[in-house]
């Protein structure tokens, strides 16, 4: 990948599609393609083989995708599977058939066995059922890593793929229902916060284990295996921070200054109860995270305030 490569980031007014071309532009790669969804609908496949044939991208990072939390996935199962499906597809097979030479496809650690032993290591891919709650994402993430490896074996492609752990940082989605954990959280103590309220409930029973991951950590290591990386293996992109829901609640609340009472809400989904990756082959690359889950989660407090300050 040269300095002056065009590199087609697919997704990037999303969390990770804008910290991707943060970290490109920030090591100097200068000729960086965007489109909005009303600009290029990538579910298209007729407007994606166009755009490929009119911009001839040499460079390609997946980031689109359409993405939630438990709630948005478990209740959206057929847009979830077939959105996700038609973008990967059209846009993995016309940077195939266009002449891309390298592609990075961002998939995710919900493609794992629900009850695969953790942490989590590559070699467990289907080897077990998925988690229902997000088995429609999961399967389509599957497929998508499934196709750029197919490529590189039967036609010779540098393909690559990366699965990160759960994601959060600056321009994530803080909807009260669609989004995940930490941003779902942060938006709700903060209410409680400046409503007087004194109780927030949290889904779930508070026990399950996640691993997180600032998006600025999954960025560097985008841009570190798009440089350095070139075999069809993918790669798991993790923290190694676990902690439960239960413990994340607390440590949220701190940050935001909430002093209430936090509860549980059984009657919502857990979804897995583990999901720690082993992230050792990267990091035996050379690539390992900067940011602490403590200071990504003030820095995240900050984006959520800034952003609602913007609204008003
Ligand atoms: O972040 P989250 O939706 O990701 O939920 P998943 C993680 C855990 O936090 C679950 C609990 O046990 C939730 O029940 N939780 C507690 C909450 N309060 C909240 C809240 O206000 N909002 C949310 N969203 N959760 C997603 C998958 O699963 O992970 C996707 O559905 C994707 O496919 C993503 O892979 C990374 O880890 O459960």
């Amino acid at each position: 990948m040269e300095f002056d490569s065009r590199i087609f980031i697919a997704g990037h007014r999303g969390m990770v599609g804008s910290a991707v071309g943060r970290e490109l532009r920030s090591r100097g790669y200068r000729d960086l393609i965007e489109r909005t969804s009303g600009e290029l609908n990538l579910t298209q496949q007729a407007d994606v083989e166009a755009f490929f044939q009119a911009e001839k991208p040499e460079v390609v990072v997946l980031a689109a995708a359409k993405v939630g939390g438990i709630l948005a996935n478990s209740q959206n199962l057929t847009e979830f599977l077939y959105q996700n499906l038609m973008i990967e597809m059209n846009v993995i097979r016309a940077a195939a058939t266009h002449g891309v030479g390298r592609l990075l496809f961002l998939g995710s650690s919900c493609i794992y066995p629900k009850l695969a032993p953790q942490p989590l290591k590559e070699e467990y891919l289907l080897t077990g059922s998925l988690e229902s709650t997000n088995e429609a994402y999961a399967i389509a993430k599957i497929a998508g890593l499934k196709l750029t490896e197919y490529y590189n074996r039967e036609h010779g492609r540098a393909f690559i793929s990366a699965m990160p752990s759960n994601l959060y940082g600056p321009g994530d989605n803080y909807h009260p229902d669609h989004s995940h954990v930490i941003p779902g959280l942060i938006r709700r103590f903060h209410e409680a916060k400046i409503g007087g309220q004194s109780e927030v409930r949290v889904w779930g029973t508070g026990a399950p284990l996640r691993e997180f991951l600032h998006v600025d950590d999954l960025a560097r290591a985008c841009v570190f295996l798009l440089e350095n990386y070139n075999q069809s293996q993918f790669l798991n992109v993790g923290s190694g921070e676990e902690i439960s829901i239960k413990d994340l609640a607390q440590l949220i609340a701190e940050v935001v200054g909430y002093q209430g009472r936090i509860s549980f809400d059984p009657g919502k989904p857990d979804g897995t109860p583990r999901k720690v990756m082993d992230s050792s082959k990267i990091r035996a690359l050379g690539w390992s995270p900067k940011v602490l889950l403590k200071d990504g989660l003030k820095q995240a407090y900050l984006d959520f305030t800034s952003r609602i300050r913007d609204q008003a």
